[in-house]
């Protein structure tokens, strides 16, 4: 279908093909949104600005499953889980990691950030990456709703705008 693409707009790229960009309407669309209990204060900003975009895009509350799970390590396991129930057209996943009080940092978030990317590329489901790396409580308050937008709110925008890419490239 038509959509307003930002090349109908755009003086430079005028007369190119339009682009096949997603949709931010999540109605009919389902998710599960995967949450690390470790660092609440800052998850469960990140799961409000979910919920909130997830919301006000028109997704149904019976089409949104939250499943809390422990910390960051715990979260691709839930999320292949979930995807691969079928029940899902996306997975969110959020979770805070901060170096200051996580030893072994680096490892921890390299197995999170390539168990989310490996459960998306062998299910084939759109996973939104709402996992939080700073470096002080501060910057991740900021990502959490304070300075610098909620990521969780731009992880369900992401998800939302797969789902419907994803329905168009079929
Ligand atoms: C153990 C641990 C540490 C030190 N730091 C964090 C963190 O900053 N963020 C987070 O989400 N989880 C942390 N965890 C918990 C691990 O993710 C995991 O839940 C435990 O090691 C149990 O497997």
């Amino acid at each position: 279908g038509h959509s307003f693409a930002f090349w109908e707009w755009s003086e430079p790229l005028r007369g190119k093909p339009i682009a096949i960009e997603g949709d931010l309407s999540a109605a009919g669309m389902s998710f599960a949104i995967v949450v690390a209990r470790w660092n609440a204060v800052i998850t469960d900003r990140l799961l409000e600005g979910s919920l909130d975009a997830l919301h006000r895009s028109g997704a149904a509350k019976s089409d949104i499953e939250i499943v809390r799970v422990p910390g960051a390590w715990e979260v691709p396991s839930a999320a292949r889980a979930l995807a691969e129930s079928g029940e899902y057209d996306a997975i969110i996943t959020l979770a805070c990691l901060i170096r200051g009080e996580t030893a072994h940092y680096e490892a921890i978030y390299n197995e999170v950030s390539r168990g989310i990317g490996q459960s998306q590329q062998e299910t084939g489901v759109p996973h939104a990456f709402g996992v939080l790396t700073c470096e002080t409580l501060e910057q991740a308050l900021n990502r959490a709703g304070i300075k610098a937008g909620n990521k969780g709110f731009e992880s369900a925008i992401a998800a939302i705008e797969m789902v419907s890419i994803h329905r168009k490239l079929k």
